[in-house]
């Protein structure tokens, strides 16, 4: 069988016209929903995604600020920015472009911005009250996945749905997204046994591990749907931690890095600030 391809990109540029109307709305109402994302340093690939954000929230009407800050900058000073920013009425959403330099503490930070303005959903709060299914900022990667499950008419309830890799930012609340829609969800990591065991028998496979070409067709049974998170450069181009070729012959499903899950990492993010504004404003 060969997979169907699933374009995160094509589905983010859909939603991304729908959010647009949506931001013409309400800024008829005045109300214009704000992001505001801080880069500190200069890591290549942070600029790149921060950058796509930033262009993103424009082109969806928002008001958008990107602000970068040197290496140099002081736990201090970035707690006293975030706090400008959680009693700034025209900012909706904050975002800390992860990860921090070293000498960031970077769960002080994280604990710092307002949870109304959590637009990663890395809160504490946001993270509490998805363990106990009620609404809040889902984390934008995780959340853009389960969009495009569905989009795709991927229904996850009663599924085993392999997750590799544990990390706050996808793997955790990948997997939780699942089971609250009634999935069941196992968990690989660095240091699980035998992982072709438990991919194998996997209805779905969520990779996000960052280790380019660590899954092959051999991992996966036939016709599994193969969602892949990676993000690796190798020689200076992007690759995803699937080995692509091989397993688009035996999977249902599959997407591809590029133009897969990032795009609708973005898109979810605009999302959350919408959702952040109106929110504020009483509309939800
Ligand atoms: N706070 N930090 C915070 N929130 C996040 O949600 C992120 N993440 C991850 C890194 N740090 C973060 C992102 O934004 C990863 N990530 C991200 C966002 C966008 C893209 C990839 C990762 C993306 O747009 N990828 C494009 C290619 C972009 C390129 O060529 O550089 C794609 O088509 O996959």
């Amino acid at each position: 069988m060969t997979a169907t391809v699933i374009y995160g990109k094509d589905l983010a540029a859909e939603l991304r016209n729908e959010m647009k109307e949506e931001v013409t709305r309400l800024k008829e109402n005045g109300i214009t929903p704000g992001l505001t994302v801080i880069l500190i340093g200069e890591d290549p690939a942070s600029l790149s995604y921060v950058r796509g954000k930033q262009k993103a929230s424009e082109k969806v009407g928002m008001e958008s600020d990107l602000i970068e800050l040197p290496e140099s900058t002081s736990q201090a000073e970035l707690l006293s920015l975030i706090s400008e920013l959680n009693n700034d009425d025209k900012v909706n959403g904050i975002l800390v472009q992860l990860p921090l330099p070293d000498h960031i503490e970077e769960q002080e930070i994280i604990e710092a911005i307002e949870p109304s303005k959590d637009v990663d959903g890395f809160h504490p709060v946001s993270v509490g009250r998805l363990m106990t299914g009620q609404d809040t900022f889902f984390p934008c990667t995780p959340y853009g996945i389960m969009v495009m499950l569905e989009k795709a008419k991927i229904d996850v309830a009663g599924k085993h749905v392999v997750v590799i890799g544990r990390s706050n930012l996808v793997g955790k609340p990948v997997g939780q997204l699942l089971l609250n829609e009634n999935a069941t969800v196992t968990y690989c990591h660095s240091k699980t046994r035998e992982l072709v065991y438990h991919t194998k028998q996997a209805d779905i496979v969520i990779v996000a591990a960052g280790k380019a070409g660590l899954i092959t067709d051999e991992h996966i049974k036939e016709e599994a749907v193969v969602i892949d998170v990676g993000v690796n450069r190798v020689d200076g181009k992007l690759t995803g931690d699937v080995d692509f070729d091989s397993v688009k012959q035996k999977a249902s499903y599959i997407t591809p890095v590029p133009k897969g899950v990032g795009p609708m990492t973005i898109t979810m993010l605009l999302y959350n600030t919408i959702k952040a504004a109106k929110k504020t404003h009483g509309l939800i």
